[in-house]
């Protein structure tokens, strides 16, 4: 028999928490979506790639579908729905600890129209006895026709192997669709918002993780691409008197309503990771500053993101800058601001400019 090679597009679908995300990251093997204990985290479609030998699986990690009450939640469900258009397997999560609920019927007839071959996962099985499990999926079970039915952990490593494969056997023969070294289509930019704003979600709390977004506004290299490591710091030690200048002359009001609040870096003092030498024993590790905007909708919310003295955003940004150096190699200098936007949620033209859009008309159809 001569091997077949197969590929084809799955999207991870369910109602918000249920754990999508951190299954896709299970099964890519990497961190390619944040994740968080509050529901609605993701807000875009997220693409992972896994290769495997005989196969090439493209995974689309989805928002959370639920009844949506602002203009931003709307365009995570219509995100959501039309991701179930046009891909070769669609994978259904669900919480095994817990019975259906209204949330989750509302998805499985939403699978039903698609026509699609949906498998079923039940995740969190680590949270309840085994009978239990055994109990829900049957009446998860009822709620469509599917591939396959599987409960596995993603907090854990257990039971994926099977699910590759059987997802594998599902997907047509086909060629690489992305080449090998790739495991997302996401601009480099998104993944740094999106890890700052995963810390944000992790330190914040009530309606703060919700009116947050995250925009990087610039990304220059120092060292590699055109300045010196020196003429960098230099700039940044500019960039921090420029800082605490504003800072002391916050009291004044900002006319501009724009910049509200700054975080003075301390990533090039500190060093993130101690530089790598190259042959010469000389050079540093390559210096990244990346400027970031987090967006909130009130004032109220600014002074939580900060925090006092300044501390909550300086949390934010340590534990958002310790994992974007991983990421990237490189020694980051992260310069977050924060600025208010007053509901920015429901704001057609600030929903774009904050990368939620969709085409202006679209509606759920359902
Ligand atoms: N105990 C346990 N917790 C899990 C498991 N999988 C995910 N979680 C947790 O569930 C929460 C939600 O996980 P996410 O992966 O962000 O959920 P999601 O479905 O992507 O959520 P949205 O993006 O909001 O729709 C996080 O706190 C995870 O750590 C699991 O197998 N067991
Ligand atoms: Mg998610």
């Amino acid at each position: 028999l001569s091997a077949v090679f197969r590929s084809g597009m799955v999207t991870i679908v369910g109602r918000p928490n249920v754990g999508k995300s951190t299954l896709l990251n299970r099964l890519v093997g990497r961190k390619v979506a944040i994740t968080s204990d509050k529901p609605q985290t993701t807000r875009n479609r997220i693409t992972g790639v896994l290769n495997r030998p005989s196969s090439q699986m493209v995974f689309i990690d989805t928002p959370g579908i639920h009844r949506p009450y602002d203009r931003l939640g709307q365009y995570m469900v219509s995100a959501a729905l039309a991701a179930l258009e046009e891909v070769e397997a669609i994978v259904f999560v669900v919480e095994a600890q817990l019975p259906p609920g209204p949330g989750d019927r509302y998805v499985a007839g939403r699978l039903k129209k698609s026509g699609t071959r949906v498998i079923l996962v039940a995740n969190k099985a680590d949270l309840c006895p085994g009978e239990t499990v055994r109990a829900n999926v049957e009446l998860y079970r009822r709620l469509g026709e599917f591939a396959s039915v599987t409960a596995v952990s993603a907090a854990c490593d257990e039971g994926f192997e099977l699910l590759l494969r059987t997802l594998e056997s599902i997907l047509p023969e086909g060629p690489r669709y992305y080449p090998e070294g790739m495991i997302t289509d996401q601009p480099e930019a998104f993944v740094i918002a999106e890890l700052v704003r995963e810390k944000v979600l992790a330190l914040t709390r009530d309606e703060v993780p919700h009116s947050v977004a995250v925009v990087v506004q610039e990304m220059r290299a120092g060292g590699r691409l055109g300045h010196g490591v020196e003429q960098m710091e230099r700039t940044m030690a500019e960039a921090e008197a420029d800082a605490a200048r504003r800072l002391e002359a916050k009291s004044l009001p900002d006319a501009a309503g724009s910049v509200e609040a700054r975080l003075l870096p301390d990533a090039v003092r500190r060093g993130g990771r101690r530089p790598p030498r190259d042959d010469a024993g000389e050079e540093k590790a390559p210096l990244l500053y990346v400027r970031a905007v987090v967006y909130v909708e009130r004032a109220s919310q600014r002074g939580i993101l900060v925090g006092a003295g300044g501390a909550m955003l300086r949390a934010v940004g340590e534990g958002a800058r310790r994992e974007i150096e991983a990421l990237l190699g490189a020694r980051v200098y992260l310069d977050l601001w924060v600025k208010v936007e007053k509901d920015w949620r429901d704001r057609a033209g600030l929903l774009r400019a904050l990368g939620y859009a969709g085409p202006p008309t679209e509606r759920d159809g359902g």
